[in-house]
């Protein structure tokens, strides 16, 4: 099963946090993006995030998938305070090939991800010819002008 996810952090030690993600995955991964700076999205008065996508082929359901992502979450300490708040790493399931529900336990493709530049941008790096729910995700990231840019590693604790 091929999934598409998106990491992102803005507390702690955003870099090393996201790479936890990549190590668990990494028998298993297809394509990582670079690590991107984001404005914050639905709560704005908080920390800039480091956010990344991965693409991965996994032997997994989608239950399995989300209690993987989850049990990453809770390794790296997540406390959740408030909804779109700040976050040690949040780990969301982005798309899943051939896979759609509207479980609010697994919502497939993700709701918010169409209108979000720190997954689609990073997406779009790497695999440009991607569709959400059937749209080119060039042309959804094409209607967005979030601040997202390609983070300097030297820069990043
Ligand atoms: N859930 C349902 N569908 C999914 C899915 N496709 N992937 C359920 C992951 N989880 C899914 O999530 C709440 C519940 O969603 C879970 O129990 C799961 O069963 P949560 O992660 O506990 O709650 P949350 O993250 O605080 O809320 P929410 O609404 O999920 O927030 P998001 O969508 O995760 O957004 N700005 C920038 N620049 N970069 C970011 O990474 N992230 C967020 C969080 C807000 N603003 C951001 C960023
Ligand atoms: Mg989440």
């Amino acid at each position: 099963m091929r999934a598409v996810l998106s990491i992102g952090s803005n507390m702690g030690n955003r870099r090393a946090l996201l790479q936890t993600v990549l190590d668990d995955f990494a028998a298993e991964t297809v394509a990582v993006s670079p690590f991107y700076t984001t404005a914050p999205w639905g709560v704005e008065d908080q920390e800039d995030f480091l956010n990344a996508v991965l693409i991965v082929d996994v032997d997994l359901t989608p239950l399995e998938l989300l209690h993987r992502a989850q049990a990453l979450e809770q390794a790296a300490e997540r406390v959740r305070q408030r909804r779109w708040g700040p976050r040690t790493l949040d780990v969301d399931i982005v798309d899943i090939e051939g896979y759609s529900s509207q479980d609010p336990v697994l919502t497939v493709p993700h709701p918010h991800a169409h209108e979000r530049a720190f997954v689609l941008v990073p997406w779009l790096a790497i695999d440009p010819d991607a569709t959400l729910a059937g749209v080119p995700i060039a042309t959804l990231a094409a209607q967005l002008d979030d601040a997202v840019e390609v983070s300097d590693p030297l820069e990043e604790a």
